[in-house]
């Protein structure tokens, strides 16, 4: 049942803060598509870059603006917009903070991107030491991130605020999972935030002449890998919560939903190893520990797929499906709010089954800097993930806006959501495979262009430039529905789609909302898995970087 809090329209204040959000993230979507399509067209070899622009700038760019404005925008503002629909509006001193945090966020973007623009800061979405950049880019960075924080403390506070006001009950689930992935982005954004702080600002200010660059990385993925479940589970709440309403069927079980949710919490963070599986400095041992860790975060997503497919096959039978897969036809194909994230939910099949590649130890040493990673990440964050937050836009904007999806924008979204599909298939196959055969990730075609093995990689770098090239016209499909639902498309009512749990699921046990437990989990987990390499990090520096230890 929808919580007695809940309220039938997200209120017009808090509407106004989440599209602030949108547009912010928006935006950065046409920048990261046009710096998209620039790569795609070098890599094959056939372009160059006008006016002496250089690849590594357009590189950053695109995983900058796309990987880390677009994501954390939409993300805030949805959470946002989630938090108030189901738990009530926000009051004036929590809406404040959310403010504040929107502003802090977009002066800290426009700081970075002044600076990548300025070339002065071409060193790529994970800034990597000893590539150095201004100490403007690493303070609109940290700004990024402590506004983050800021829209984080409305949705603590607000879920507070429910909870003194509703004792001994389950919050609302789309609250409980806002709450969620808010409490995992503070505990992981701490290791992004010490790098910044104490190694990168004070070497790009000159205060210190050397960076301990095993460190820097190692903080750097304690927060890089949970920042992809960061994407990940907004995309889920979609999943979980919206979906079942959407296609008029129920939610499998709210307790399920929460216990994968706080299992994410739980093991997201101390595997941020699996990136680093071929870096010297870090004992074979702990390696292996967080390689099994990684393994325990596959689980959760193999209850979401579990869930899924109940909803569906649930639903499927009550229309009258008979057999394995009778389901599928009965699902409302016709309805861009449904089909976009399907595609997504589809794509991350093969998605999580190349990512279980990945942390396969030994596999790693096959794919690890090549292009498949890449190929990788495009069908996970930028297919699972942004199709479904394309999905959402389509109801959530014109929600938010007091307007209307037409048959007609619904129509341009589901083409929208098929060219993403197909210009996917093509180049995020196109990576893994090229992948396979060794081509290197992030490097210039003027770099490997000339090496013996390039002549076998050119047909995929073509093959990613036509994918490429369709994303890109998916990208401006998406702009115009997007802004047609902000400002043009027909005032009326559209409906915000909460899923209602299915009669025969057990209620939620408390012991979810037992915070002290489950940080206390997450605190006990990373003390084990990153202790002793953090010592042995710092005891072992090259002499260079030993002076500070830090450094
Ligand atoms: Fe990953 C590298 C391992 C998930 C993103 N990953 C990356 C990078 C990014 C990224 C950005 O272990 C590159 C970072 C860089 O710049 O270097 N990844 C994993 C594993 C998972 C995983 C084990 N990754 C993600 C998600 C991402 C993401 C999610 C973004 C959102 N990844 C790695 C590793 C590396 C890596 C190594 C380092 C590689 C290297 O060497 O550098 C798992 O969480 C995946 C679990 C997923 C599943 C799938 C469940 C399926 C569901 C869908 C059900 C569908 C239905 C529809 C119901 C088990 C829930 C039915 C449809 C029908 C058609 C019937």
């Amino acid at each position: 049942m929808l919580s007695p809090t809940a309220n039938l329209k997200v209120d017009r204040r808090d509407g106004k803060l989440a599209m602030a959000h949108f547009y912010v993230a928006f935006i950065a979507l046409a920048l990261g598509g046009i710096a998209g399509l620039l790569q795609v067209l070098v890599r094959s070899g056939k372009f160059t870059l006008p006016a002496g622009i250089g690849y590594y700038q357009v590189l950053t760019v695109h995983g900058v603006v796309l990987g880390l404005v677009l994501t954390t925008f939409f993300i805030m503002g949805f959470q946002l917009a989630a938090t108030s629909k189901t738990s009530g509006t926000f009051t004036n001193a929590q809406r404040r903070t959310g403010w504040i945090g929107f502003w802090l966020m977009t002066i800290g973007t426009a700081m970075a991107a002044v600076m990548i623009l300025l070339n002065e800061a071409s060193v790529l979405y994970t800034f990597y030491a000893p590539l150095q950049a201004h100490f403007v880019y690493y303070l609109g960075l940290t700004l990024v991130i402590v506004g983050s924080w800021f829209d984080g403390a409305a949705i603590i506070l607000k879920y507070a605020q429910w909870r003194r006001e509703n004792p001994g009950q389950p919050s609302p689930l789309m609250t409980f999972m806002s709450l969620v992935n808010t409490m995992m982005w503070i505990v992981a954004t701490i290791g992004v935030a010490a790098t910044v702080l104490l190694q990168l600002l004070p070497w790009s200010l000159g205060l210190v002449e050397t960076v301990n660059v095993g460190l820097s990385r190692t903080l750097f993925w304690y927060f890089g890998h949970p920042l992809v479940y960061f994407w990940l589970l907004p995309a889920y709440m979609a999943w979980y919560v919206v979906i079942p309403k959407v296609i008029g069927a129920k939610i499998f079980s709210d307790s399920l939903a929460r216990m994968s949710f706080i299992l994410f919490l739980i093991f997201s963070i101390p595997v941020g190893f699996h990136h680093q599986l071929l870096e010297p400095g870090i004992d074979p041992a702990w390696k292996f520990l967080q390689v099994i860790l990684t393994f325990l975060v596959v689980i959760p997503s193999l209850m979401t797929a579990f869930s899924l497919f109940a909803t569906f096959e649930t639903f499927g039978r009550s229309k009258g499906a008979t057999g394995l897969f009778g389901w599928f036809k009965k699902l409302p194909w016709g309805d861009a709010r449904f089909t976009v994230p399907f595609i997504g939910m589809a794509a991350f099949i093969p998605a999580g089954a190349g990512g279980i590649v990945n942390a396969s130890h030994q596999m790693n040493q096959v794919v690890h800097n090549t292009i498949w990673v890449t190929g990788h990440f495009h069908l996970t964050v930028a297919t699972a993930v942004i199709l479904t937050f394309f999905g959402v836009a389509y109801w959530l904007v014109p929600h938010l806006t007091g307007r209307k999806l037409t048959k007609a924008m619904n129509k341009l979204a589901l083409i929208q959501g098929a060219l993403w599909a197909i210009g996917m298939t093509f180049m995020s196959g196109a990576m893994h495979a090229a992948g396979l055969l060794g081509a290197p990730r992030r490097s210039s075609f003027s770099e490997y262009g000339g090496s013996a093995q390039a002549a076998e990689w050119i047909p995929y770098q073509v093959a990613q430039a036509v994918g490429g090239s369709i994303l890109f016209l998916s990208i401006i499909l998406m702009l115009y529905i997007f802004f047609n639902l902000a400002f043009f498309a027909p005032k009326g009512e559209q409906d915000f789609p909460v899923g209602e749990v299915a009669d025969e699921a057990e209620k939620s046990p408390m012991v979810y909302e037992n915070w002290k437990l489950w940080l206390g989990v997450v605190v006990v987990l990373i003390l084990f898995a990153y202790t002793i390499p953090f010592i042995d990090l710092i005891e072992n520096a090259p002499p260079g970087a030993k002076g500070f230890k830090l450094w």
